[in-house]
């Protein structure tokens, strides 16, 4: 029996990836720093898990060492970042997708529990949530893991497992939505059947073991002990 619906963030709830992208590339100008990711690099860069972490990737490709720039440089860049972000999402820069928000509303009225499991920054949640799912956005949402809660992001499943944790239920008893095969595989690792969106940033990987692939969540039902869906799989 489906008791619960555990959701990752970005490019699931919202296609967020480009507001992140141009908030790094406004917080490096400030900075600045020479550092511009157009769409093409920010796809590569888009496999590592975290901005913190995509950025080192980033200064080690350049040759930039820790001693130029420091992890509490970089702390101070993300935080930059993600005030960028948040004027953003603030403007509706980054709306629901497809199906979400009626999917979400449906099913906390018809008591299935909600909760987060994403690699991002907390403050990005914040922000994207009280930004598209107003008045009461995070209180639909009994438990939200992200990034600075877990030893290891995404692929690692720590994140779901913390979740699960929380709402104190077995993995067969909640369905994880993810956009990413990194996503897909931390939740896989947790023992959770996922439906997958691919987004924009992520629509050209594969996701073998996903218990559907869809377009979006614009018709999917989460049923009794399942789901369904009328949509063509992606
Ligand atoms: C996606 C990520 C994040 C964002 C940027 O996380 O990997 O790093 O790209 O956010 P998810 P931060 O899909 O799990 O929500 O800068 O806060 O890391
Ligand atoms: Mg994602």
């Amino acid at each position: 029996m489906i008791r619960a619906l555990i959701f990752d963030v970005d490019g699931t709830l919202a296609e967020t990836e480009e507001g992140h992208r141009r908030a790094f590339n406004a917080a490096f100008a400030e900075a600045g720093l020479d550092w511009a990711w157009d769409v093409e690099l920010y796809r590569e860069l888009y496999r590592v898990s975290g901005g913190k972490e995509r950025m080192r990737r980033y200064a080690d490709m350049r040759g930039v060492s820790a001693n130029e720039l420091s992890d509490a440089d970089m702390a101070e860049l993300h935080v930059r970042k993600n005030a960028h972000y948040a004027e953003l999402v603030r403007a509706g820069q980054c709306p629901l997708r497809p199906g979400v928000e009626r999917l979400i509303r449906a099913s906390h009225a018809g008591l299935l529990r909600l909760a987060i499991s994403t690699t991002t920054s907390r403050v990005n949640v914040v922000a994207l949530i009280e930004a598209t799912l107003r008045p009461d956005g995070l209180a639909l949402f009994e438990a939200v893991v992200s990034g600075e809660d877990v030893p290891a992001k995404k692929p690692s499943p720590d994140a779901y497992l913390r979740v699960l944790e929380a709402l104190a239920l077995r993995p067969d008893e909640c369905l994880a939505f993810e956009d990413s095969r990194n996503g897909l595989l931390a939740a896989t690792a947790a023992g959770l059947a996922t439906i997958v969106t691919p987004s924009l940033y992520t629509c050209h990987e594969t996701f073998d073991g996903a218990a559907m692939v869809l377009p979006d969540l614009s018709d999917f039902e989460p049923t009794v002990d399942g789901f369904a869906s009328q949509q063509v799989p992606a």
